[in-house]
């Protein structure tokens, strides 16, 4: 990590799917002691707080063509996208706190501004790789990646004024254990890198880093960590909207942050999909301020 400084950018966004309580997230976030444990790093830490996101009972909730809420999440997506370009123009590492995983579409399109030959890495038991035509459920949490790509609706590909934000062979998907067809297809047609639970309890999370780390290294100037809580085992991180059995420990997740740590290539990140509702004791977003202090520099000794 070539930067000193920290800019936490939070996005109160439910818009993207169905359960309620994941607006809460960026605040259960820092209810864990984001602020203090990066300080007690050495960087120096800007809370920009929360982005302006419409509130469900007010938000603009028609259905456009199989996208739900849309012209809401767009609109606070644009807020992000300006946000996040901001914070690398003035030199700061952003960390995004979600909120549900449609706010990569905003963090996605203020990094991809500048950084142009961008690498992301999407930690997360989905893909997110469906467009309105392939979405079983019209959530714009589940397109993300699929829009960044250039693939899908153009009020959702052209956030931020330009499309596509990344290139296939630049993404590396680690934890998938739930793709529906459309989304396999996607994959297969891009040849986007995946790493499913299959590949990494066969190889080990240190071979699943190793080989992440080379490959983003060999292609790509900067790296975007777009880290979904439900990539982690319910069991570990229970507060999450669709939970999926058969995920990353605790323990694997934390070593995958030491590793992108010492490498040095991660350049921006987002830590999205905390759910406080539906958590235990604020276990996830404990979790997530856990893992963010590894990715940021955290040793034990
Ligand atoms: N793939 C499904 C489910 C889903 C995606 N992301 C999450 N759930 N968190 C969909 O609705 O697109
Ligand atoms: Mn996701
Ligand atoms: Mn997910």
């Amino acid at each position: 990590m070539k930067r000193k400084h920290v800019s936490i950018i939070g996005v109160p966004m439910d818009l993207g799917q169905m359960r309620r309580g994941v607006d809460m997230g960026p605040s259960a976030i820092r209810y864990g002691g984001l602020q203090e444990r990066l300080t007690n790093l050495g960087w120096t830490v800007q809370d920009h707080g929360d982005i302006l996101v419409d509130m469900r009972e007010n938000a603009e909730s028609s259905t456009a063509g199989n996208l739900k809420n849309l012209s809401s999440v767009v609109t606070a997506s644009e807020l992000l996208a300006q946000k996040t370009d901001e914070t690398i123009a003035d030199d700061s590492f952003p960390l995004v706190l979600g909120g549900d995983h449609s706010i990569a579409l905003g963090t996605l399109a203020g990094v991809a501004k500048k950084q142009k030959n961008l690498g992301v890495i999407w930690y997360d038991a989905h893909g997110d790789l469906n467009t309105a035509d392939t979405s079983p459920s019209g959530n714009i949490h589940g397109m993300p990646l699929a829009a960044s790509l250039g693939f899908g609706d153009p009020a959702l590909t052209n956030i931020g004024g330009f499309s596509p934000k990344i290139k296939p062979e630049n993404v590396v998907i680690i934890g998938a254990r739930d793709l529906d067809d459309g989304e396999r297809k996607l994959i297969k047609e891009t040849g986007i890198k995946v790493f499913t639970m299959h590949e990494i309890d066969r190889l080990g999370m240190t071979t699943v880093m190793k080989e992440t780390i080379e490959y983003l290294r060999e292609r790509t100037e900067y790296v975007h960590l777009s880290l979904d809580l439900d990539g982690l085992d319910p069991t570990e991180a229970p507060g999450v909207g669709t939970p999926v059995a058969g995920g990353l420990s605790y323990r694997e997740s934390h070593l995958a942050m030491e590793m992108l740590e010492e490498s040095g290539i991660i350049t921006s990140a987002e830590f999205v999909e905390v759910n406080p509702i539906l958590d235990e004791k604020n276990k996830t977003g404990a979790a997530a301020v856990a893992l963010i202090a590894s990715l940021l520099g955290e040793k034990l000794l």
